[in-house]
């Protein structure tokens, strides 16, 4: 047996050295892409390595052009089949991968989940969710080690790792929650009305008997907009205005299951508002302490918020205005930055219906459902 290396620009181009050379007879051992020799090796496309055989006893028909160009041309046509079965193959997995799996992936069922994406397409996909650079770095890094082909991710794997994410950050919340818990946070941003909702959820389903708290006496109208919520769920309130009237009102609320706490909105910024709330807060310990953040939040603003709202000590964050935002990045940089867990996820006004546990909420299919 007679065997030979070639190195060709192309298959096609090296089954036509391989004829000429060892004659019509000759069969192909391997064939292999390779860089070319040096540095430009990296900048330059592939070439392909052809690894030949003939056996020189058997006698060979004449070998002429046209018949060299006719059998290049066949075995550029099986070498594409063999790629395009070899696709097909890669797209089967992925499709029985997904449907053994969450089954709850939208696009799985549309048919998209089939494609692999570059490197890039997702970036500009996680990128869309205003995702924090060092989050996406750390995603890219596992899909990269998980994916068959360098810089090809599929989207059952991007599924599956934003999953894992998630619930990484997400299903945290371990054992009982605390007798007070108080809602704090920036100006605007859904206090009062989560408050109002999970009170509800508390009386209501968990037949607690919860007592409301407000020490918001700052704005106009805040002591009555929770007034009205508290007449509706039959709810005792009370307002304090100072931090050592807290105590006082706490034996007033001796006999709660419960004691939900609204604050004013301070004003990020502002190293004196915050101060003066954790004269309130100090006073009210032990409690769950709730940051309350717009979901429409900027990533910038997101994490300035959660650094300056760490002087109150928070230990579980609260997301709002989902239903304002079509980007969800918000639900894995806010336990990212903060590394506390997210207790709920608020997806409009009305009250009680537009609260949900975060552990019942599919964040990934969230971010999934809305690229
Ligand atoms: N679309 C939408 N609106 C919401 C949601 N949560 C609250 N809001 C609205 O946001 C506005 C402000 O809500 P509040 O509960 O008063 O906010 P707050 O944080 O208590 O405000 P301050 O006490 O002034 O700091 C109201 O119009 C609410 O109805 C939500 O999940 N989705
Ligand atoms: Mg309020």
């Amino acid at each position: 047996m007679k065997i030979k290396k070639y190195v060709a620009e192309d298959m096609k181009e090296g089954m036509m050295r391989v004829k000429k050379d060892l004659g019509m007879e000759a069969v192909i051992l391997h064939s292999r892409p390779v860089r070319r020799k040096g540095l430009l090796g990296f900048f330059t496309p592939r070439q392909v390595e052809i690894i030949a055989a003939v056996d020189p006893t058997r006698k060979q028909p004449p070998v002429n052009d046209n018949m060299l160009k006719k059998v290049a041309e066949k075995d550029q046509e099986i070498s594409s089949m063999a790629e395009e079965l070899k696709e097909l193959k890669e797209k089967i997995t992925e499709i029985s991968t997904v449907a053994l799996g969450s089954g709850q992936d939208e696009k799985a069922g549309s048919g998209v989940v089939t494609k692999k994406k570059s490197s890039a397409y997702w970036r500009n996909y996680l990128e869309h969710h205003d995702l924090d650079p060092n989050l996406m770095e750390e995603i890219f890094s596992e899909a990269e080690e998980e994916a068959a082909r360098p810089g090809r991710i599929s989207h059952a794997q991007m599924a599956e790792i934003l999953k894992e994410k998630a619930s990484a950050k997400i299903s945290s919340i371990n054992g009982s929650s605390n007798r007070t818990q108080v809602f704090v946070g920036p100006t605007g941003v859904g206090k009062t009305t989560t408050l109002a909702k999970v009170a509800a959820r508390y009386s209501i389903s968990e037949q607690e008997k919860v007592g409301l708290v407000t020490i918001d006496h700052y704005r106009i109208g805040a002591v009555d907009q929770l007034r009205a919520y508290s007449e509706i769920m039959d709810l005792p309130l009370e307002v304090v205005m100072n931090p050592q009237d807290l105590f006082k009102v706490m034996m007033r609320l001796e006999g709660c299951d419960r004691i939900l706490v609204d604050t004013a909105g301070r004003a990020t910024g502002n190293n004196e508002q915050l101060e003066d709330l954790a004269a309130y807060i100090d006073m009210l310990k032990p409690a769950d302490i709730y940051l309350v953040i717009s979901a429409t939040t900027r990533r910038q603003d997101i994490s300035y918020i959660t650094e300056k709202f760490a002087r109150l000590n928070y230990n579980r964050l609260v997301l709002t205005k989902l239903d304002e935002t079509n980007s969800y990045g918000a639900l894995l940089n806010s336990p990212y930055y903060t590394k506390v867990p997210l207790a709920y996820l608020t997806d409009g006004q009305r009250v009680p219906e537009d609260l949900k546990q975060a552990a019942e909420i599919d964040v990934a299919g969230m971010l999934w459902r809305a690229g």
